[in-house]
């Protein structure tokens, strides 16, 4: 008799968590739908949301550790991989020290629950070569947000508090589509219409009218790269009008007239050109922000992948607290995760700078260096060039700036190990790939999108059944830190409980029960291991926790999973005062390394710019690049289109349907043209995490999609110099017909 039973889960493929019904006759995942119970996501779904199924049984997705050979992929089993790896880095560091070997994880570790064993792993790793993969997105944000409220990231990043907001002003995001980014909230499009429907604004600055621009009460274009001037005139116009307000903020604040005196530059007349905006919306805009009685300014990767990324995201949260709306009810907010896990890793003001990276000096930021220098550090000869790399689940060479150099940097590699459970454009260079398990079949909590969440919420993932899966990424992490530390054939449980050791030490730093111990703690999760262990702990430690039985009614994780919807905790509270860290103990509004950045983007003002730039965009049915192996999600028509203006396409003799090659300093693809109203003059899109074209790769669902990669055009060389963050937005190009076009023109 078959067993059918329903599981519940949380959506791994994007940051809002919405709760999932997944219906498992078993081991087979025979429907996934919203959970209408979920207190937070309450039914709403996504297409991708149905993905999950198709990934679970996705017949290429690898099960087994495979090893690279002349013949082909042949699979392996665990005990040979792992011996494989150890002799591999082990040798490696013998023989050029801990710096040749590096490391880079991707975006799918944040939604897994193994994502606090990455930075174990680096830890056991010891080099200097830890790729940050905020580098890719959120480092401008790290680096403002360490900045201004001191960190540690995720703990200083206020979010909207868009459920009570009066006026919502995103610049550079389309949560109508993303489904929001440090903004976890599962229904982006309900939410953000609920903001005008209870008779808020909704104001959306974007080069192309999108999706969110759509719901929104007014949409502004403005110039890519140039959002750092448009914010900083607004912040003008609150001095210069006597507009500011400080709110809860009041006496928590350094270096207000400095801000005053360094925008003085910025009149919104003279930023208008440049950032192609009429100088009566931005002061109607900042005094309608001003007014509102609750507002919140919102950016992300728009003011984040761009050229003045920390710039851009310093003038976002210089607007929420000139005008008092930070952490005011309705503005940007704190949240209060149940299991924090700042207290893991050491709370001390935020440190970056303390070292450059080898080769172009970039800042590392917490012990990280920028992805962006990945390259580099590869093929750059001298001591601690990286000669071996290790991956967690990501896909750099379509995800990260210049492929065609990192394609060459991979190739070149000695020992290439990749955790991931596909064989795709960046995997298959590597000599293992070592297979996690499905993220249906692994328990969940959402460790790191708890502190970026719109409502307090805590939920637990229950796994479906599968009896041939690969091992917990958690396992597989942990066993590679004992390569590293040199206890190659000690379990996965074992290393574990090592590392636990250490958690439960970090974390009785920053207890709020002063008996409370280490022995206490272990004995009390006896038999667990992996991130269950850590959740408990963690929950029964945090704000609302049990105190391991020093408060009967708080949370423990059995009281979680017995509720299998989630749990609501209810709206944001303000808590500015506890979340500060700064060295000053304030919001510093001034830190140097934004005033000492403005002499760029005053340059880049006085520069006389024409020419096109190309700028990205997401699609409702893909996570960047690794779902477009499943059929339900790919099929249709060609959305790797490059999008263009009708005045441009007229002006470039491009034709809609027809092809064009897109050209930059590093590369050049050839892309159909998508001919619409919604992008601005100036401008194209495309799409990133397409080009599904590697022969070696087995994809074949993609591969009858291929689309082109847009990161043949982005330029490494290019990055946000106060975070080292690469521009994947705003890169200069040119653009005309395909050549072949011509000809049969
Ligand atoms: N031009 C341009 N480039 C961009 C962007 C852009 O907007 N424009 N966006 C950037 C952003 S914001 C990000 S975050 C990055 C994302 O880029 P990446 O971090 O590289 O993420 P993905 O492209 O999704 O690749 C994920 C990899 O993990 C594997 N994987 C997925 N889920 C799992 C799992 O559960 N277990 C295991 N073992 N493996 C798994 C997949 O097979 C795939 O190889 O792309 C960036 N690149
Ligand atoms: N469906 C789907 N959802 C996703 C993902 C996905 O691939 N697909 N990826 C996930 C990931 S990893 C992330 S980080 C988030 C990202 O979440 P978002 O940041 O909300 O997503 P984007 O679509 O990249 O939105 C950036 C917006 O900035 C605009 N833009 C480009 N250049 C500029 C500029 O110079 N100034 C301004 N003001 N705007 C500019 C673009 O037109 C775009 O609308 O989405 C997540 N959610
Ligand atoms: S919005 Fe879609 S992809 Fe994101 S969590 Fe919800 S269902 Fe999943
Ligand atoms: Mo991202």
């Amino acid at each position: 008799m078959s067993d059918r039973r329903t599981v519940h889960h949380v959506c791994p493929f994007c940051e809002a968590t919405c709760g999932l019904s997944l219906e498992v006759e078993d081991e087979t995942i025979v429907s996934v739908r919203g959970d209408p119970h979920d207190p937070f996501s309450r039914g709403f779904i996504c297409p991708k949301a149905y993905g999950l199924k198709e990934l679970h049984h996705d017949p290429e997705r690898l099960r087994r550790p495979v090893r690279r050979t002349a013949g082909g992929w042949t699979e392996i089993t665990w005990d040979e991989a792992y011996a494989e790896v150890a002799s591999a880095l082990t040798s490696v560091r013998a023989r050029h020290g801990k710096d040749a070997i590096g490391m880079y994880s991707g975006n799918p570790m944040v939604h897994d629950p193994a994502f606090l064993y990455a930075p174990v792993l680096a830890r056991a790793l010891g080099s200097r070569n830890v790729f940050n993969p905020a580098a890719i997105d959120t480092l401008p944000k790290e680096v403002q947000t360490g900045l201004m409220f001191g960190g540690p990231f995720p703990v200083g990043i206020p979010v909207p508090d868009i459920d009570r907001t009066h006026y919502l002003l995103i610049v550079g995001a389309n949560p109508a589509i993303s489904h929001g980014s440090l903004m976890t909230m599962p229904n982006a499009p309900g939410r953000l219409k609920d903001v005008v429907k209870r008779g808020g604004k909704l104001v959306v600055i974007d080069p192309r009218r999108t999706e969110t621009a759509k719901l929104a009460s007014e949409h502004h274009f403005i110039r890519p790269r140039t959002d750092a001037a448009f914010l900083l005139a607004l912040v003008h116009t609150l001095f210069e009008e006597k507009l500011v307000r400080l709110g809860a903020a009041d006496g928590l604040v350094a270096g207000l007239d400095i801000v005053e005196t360094a925008t003085h530059e910025f009149a919104p007349e003279r930023v208008a050109e440049f950032c192609a905006m009429p100088a009566t919306v931005i002061r109607r805009i900042a005094r309608e922000f001003a007014a509102a009685e609750a507002a919140a300014c919102y950016g992300r990767l728009g003011t984040c992948v761009q050229e003045f990324g920390t710039l851009a995201s310093w003038g976002v949260d210089l607007v929420n607290v000139l005008t008092g709306n930070t952490d005011r009810p309705g503005g940007a907010m704190f949240p209060m995760p149940a299991a924090p896990i700042t207290g893991l890793f050491k709370a001390s003001p935020f440190a970056f700078g303390r070292w450059k990276s080898r080769v172009s000096g970039q800042p590392e930021v917490r012990g990280r260096i920028p992805s962006s220098t990945m390259a580099e550090e590869m093929l750059t000869p001298g001591e601690g060039q990286v000669r071996a790399m290790i991956l967690l689940m990501t896909n750099p060479l379509r995800s990260a700036a210049n492929s065609r150099q990192l394609e060459a940097a991979f190739a070149g590699l000695t020992f290439l190990v990749a955790v991931d459970f596909y064989i795709n454009e960046t995997t298959r260079f590597a000599h293992v790939i070592l297979p996690t398990a499905s993220p249906a079949a692994q328990p969940n909590y959402e460790f790191g999108l708890y502190h970026l969440s719109v409502r307090n919420v805590v939920k637990w993932s229950s796994p479906v059944p599968a009896s041939a899966e690969a091992p917990e990424a958690w396992q597989v992490l942990a066993r590679l830190s004992g390569i590293l530390m040199g206890m190659p054939h000690r379990s996965a449980e074992e290393i574990d409980d090592v590392v636990f050791r250490q958690f439960a030490t970090s974390a009785l730093g920053t207890s709020a029960w002063p008996d409370l111990g280490v022995h206490e703690i272990i004995a009390k999760l006896d038999g667990v291991h992996g991130p269950e262990r850590i959740v408990d702990m963690l929950m029964r430690m945090g704000p609302y926790g049990d105190g391991f039985g020093r408060r009967p009614d708080g949370l423990a994780l059995d009281r979680v999973r017995q509720a299998p919807h989630g749990i609501d905790l209810g709206p944001l509270q303000p808590r500015l005062q506890e979340v500060l860290n700064t060295a000053s103990g304030m919001i510093e509004l001034a830190p140097p390394t934004m005033m000492g950045d403005l002499a760029r983007l005053r340059a880049r003002m006085a520069e006389q710019t024409s020419g096109m730039v190309l700028i990205g965009r997401r699609d409702l049915r893909a996570s960047n690049s690794f779902m477009h192996n499943l059929p339900a999600l790919v099929k249709g028509p060609e959305r790797c289109t490059l999008q263009v203006s009708p005045h441009d396409a007229a002006r470039l003799r491009l034709r809609a349907g027809g092809l064009a090659r897109v050209t930059s300093r590093v590369g050049s693809v050839v892309a159909p043209v998508e001919v619409t109203e919604d992008l601005m003059p100036g401008v194209v899109s495309l799409p990133h995490g397409w080009g599904h074209d590697a022969e070696e790769a087995r994809l074949s669902v993609a591969r009858a999609h291929p689309g082109v990669n847009t990161n043949v055009l982005t330029d490494d060389r290019a990055y946000d110099e106060a975070s080292g963050t690469a521009v994947l937005f705003g890169t200069a190009v040119t653009v005309e017909p395909a050549r072949f076009e011509v000809d049969s023109a």
